[in-house]
């Protein structure tokens, strides 16, 4: 990007976080994100490099962290409603069940997060009427993150809430109507998820299908916190809906394959594959390909962010990639431990230059055991299949 572009991003940011300044904080917030920070053992060096790291994996240049810092300290300003479906709390508990609270963790405890059923303390009649009370107030200006399938049509009642009866999707609908921007968090509420798997005996639907708005998704089973807090600040500094890609999950966070960021990669790239768990090249920490990894075929960043506050993610375990942030990954990723024998496969850079090569290899290895060679439905735009 040119420095002028810079230039008019930072003075958009800046009227953004301006504007945000004049509008109260949440009611009864009597600390500042600083002093919430501090009291659970973090110093201000620390909550910097966490707004450096925010800002790189936006990927805003170094010159833009203290206008985030700035941000995240008026993040109490946007009224929140998160909505459980039908899902498993997974996605709750990436972001606030570590064992040791995260600073992503207690920007979630800052902001102005005006329902959510797993930490509130309200139940009940008393539950219901807070949801209410959010939706009337904060009309057309609160941000609704949603968690969950939504059993649909003849079984819609699978998922009733509350006492007055409501479906989960009657809620979901009418929560949506007046939100000022919709967020579907983890696969089950980007795509359906677990529930919505063959046979789908609840009929659940993804979060789009129950509102004509856009929802902009967040996938994984469950979505790193990283990428859910990633998505709030995205929105707090921009306050617009980030690029998307096909699947309408932003590019900021989906463009690349865990693939494409492997550190596994040059394993793969020359021919070293665990043959099964246990063995020599397992010790050796060899590409999972052959034990059923399906990160060729799964946009996400999980290798660069990892998971529980950088410690590790799925492949770095030991264990392949299972494809939990594709759409219906349950159904179309095939066996867990196997490889896929029936997909296309080609790389998101085009196959240009070094990495060309080492596709070539990668390929003619992918061949070998069986594989078929095309391009993801995402990037089947960007270059068409080279084999
Ligand atoms: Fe669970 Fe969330 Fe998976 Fe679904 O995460 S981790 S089943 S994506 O909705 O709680
Ligand atoms: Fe990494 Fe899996 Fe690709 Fe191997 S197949 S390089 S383990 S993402
Ligand atoms: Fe999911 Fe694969 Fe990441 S299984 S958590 S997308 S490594």
């Amino acid at each position: 990007m040119e420095k002028t572009t810079y230039d008019s991003l930072h003075q958009a940011f800046r009227q953004r976080v301006e504007g945000l300044k004049k509008l109260p904080p949440m009611e009864g917030r009597d600390k500042s994100i600083e002093e919430t920070i501090e009291e659970a053992g973090f110093s201000r060096r620390d909550f910097m490099k966490w707004v450096s790291a925010v800002t790189a994996m936006l990927a805003l240049p170094a010159t833009f962290s203290p206008l985030m810092a700035e941000a995240v300290k008026v993040a109490d300003r946007l009224p929140i409603i998160w909505l459980h479906m039908a899902e498993c709390t997974g996605c709750t508990e990436s972001l606030l069940r570590s064992a040791n609270p995260s600073i992503d963790s207690l920007i979630f405890d800052y902001i102005s997060l005006e329902y959510q059923e797993t930490i509130m303390s309200a139940a009940g009649w008393q539950a219901e009427e807070n949801l209410e009370h959010a939706i009337e107030r904060y009309k057309g200006r609160y941000i609704l993150m949603v968690e969950g399938g939504i059993p649909s049509g003849e079984m819609e009642s699978f998922l009733t809430i509350g006492g007055h009866g409501k479906s989960g999707r009657a809620i979901a609908e009418e929560t949506s109507e007046n939100a000022a921007a919709i967020f579907a968090i983890g696969t089950c509420s980007a795509f359906g998820g677990v529930q919505a798997a063959a046979p789908n005996p609840t009929g659940a639907v993804a979060l789009s299908e129950v509102t004509d708005k856009t929802v902009i998704n967040v996938p994984g089973c469950p979505p790193s916190e990283k990428n859910i807090v990633g998505t709030l600040l995205h929105y707090l500094l921009y306050g617009t809906l980030p690029a998307l890609d096909a699947y309408n999950r932003p590019k900021w966070a989906y463009r690349l394959r865990i693939h494409d960021l492997c550190e596994r990669r040059g394993h793969f790239d020359a021919g070293e594959f665990v043959e099964k768990f246990g063995d020599n090249a397992a010790k050796d920490g060899f590409c999972l390909y052959k034990v059923g990894c399906k990160g060729p075929y799964t946009f996400n960043n999980c290798a660069k962010q990892k998971f529980n506050q950088g410690t590790s993610w799925p492949v770095q375990t030991g264990f392949g990639c299972i494809g939990c942030s594709e759409p219906n990954f349950w159904d179309t990723m095939g066996t867990v431990n196997e490889p896929l024998r029936d997909r296309l496969y080609n790389t998101v850079f085009g196959g240009l230059g070094a990495d060309a090569t080492a596709d070539k290899i990668g390929v003619g290895i992918l061949a070998a055991v069986g594989v078929g060679v095309a391009a993801h439905a995402a990037v089947a735009a960007i270059k068409p299949p080279k084999v």
